[in-house]
């Protein structure tokens, strides 16, 4: 169970994030809409919110998921494979600090954000991604050993099509994992049941258990009902905006 959640309001500057998605410019009233609504579907799923104000310093900072992983035994502060990334984590550590006083951290030359972290009960699979590199799966394995869990790594810098590893696999826990068409294959899920995105819906397979509820994009109707058949119960939010910038719903909060 989750009891908390920080999350951050995106700044007037949002669009001027990175992004590689070709969706158009982000509406900056929409971004603040569609971002209120989420918080009020964390809050609905039982979540008390640490909410903090935006940073204009960093556009991305709204994407307060790649700058920290939270786990039930110790928090671990990122280093952002983006350079432009690198200073939201001196941004965010006072409001993690007041949770996890001694968080641990990945240091150069290791780079790893939060979104290529996909934690499976005890177990953890790493993506190594455009941004997170080898050294900083290392270091991260290293600190998920230190606190009892295992890990391992999972290749996606050829798979263009997704920024982290968790735009294209999701634990939603009962030994679930959704992944997107091109992960389905892959020998180191098959211990969990799989819920198989297709490919017209794969952006709907960044999605977040909270509670009693998973947390889906609109606007992807054969994966919300193959959920609801196989018994978990959807809160869909609208995300267009998000996804814009290469966001999806994990990225928007840090869940503990
Ligand atoms: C970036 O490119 O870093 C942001 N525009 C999007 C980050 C999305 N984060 C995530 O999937 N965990």
């Amino acid at each position: 169970m989750f009891t908390k959640a920080i999350v951050r309001i995106p700044g007037s500057n949002f669009a001027g994030g990175l992004t590689t998605a070709s969706l158009g410019v982000p509406q900056f009233d929409d971004v603040l809409a569609q971002h209120a609504l989420y918080c009020a579907a964390l809050k609905e799923c039982g979540l008390s919110l640490t909410t903090l104000e935006a940073d204009l310093r960093f556009p991305d900072s709204t994407f307060v998921e790649d700058t920290a992983v939270l786990t039930d035994r110790g928090a671990i502060l990122t280093r952002p494979g983006a350079k432009s990334r690198e200073g939201e984590v001196e941004s965010i550590r006072p409001a993690i600090a007041q949770f996890f006083p001694s968080p641990l951290a990945i240091l150069e030359p290791g780079t790893l954000d939060g979104g290529d972290i996909c934690e499976a009960s005890t177990h953890f699979f790493l993506g190594i991604s455009q941004r997170t590199n080898e050294e900083g799966s290392r270091q991260f394995a290293a600190h998920l050993a230190g606190l009892g869990y295992t890990s391992s790594n999972v290749e996606v810098r050829e798979m263009a099509s997704i920024l982290h590893l968790k735009s294209g696999i999701s634990y939603i826990g009962d030994n679930t994992l959704v992944v997107m068409e091109e992960m389905a294959a892959n020998e180191a899920f098959h211990a969990f049941n799989l819920i198989q995105v297709c490919a017209a819906e794969s952006y709907a397979a960044n999605c977040v258990r909270v509670n009693d509820r998973v947390l889906v994009a609109a606007g992807y109707p054969r994966f919300t009902a193959e959920l609801i058949a196989r018994g978990f119960d959807p809160l869909v939010l609208n995300m267009s905006e998000f996804q814009k910038m290469d966001g999806g719903l994990s990225c928007l909060s840090l869940r503990f």
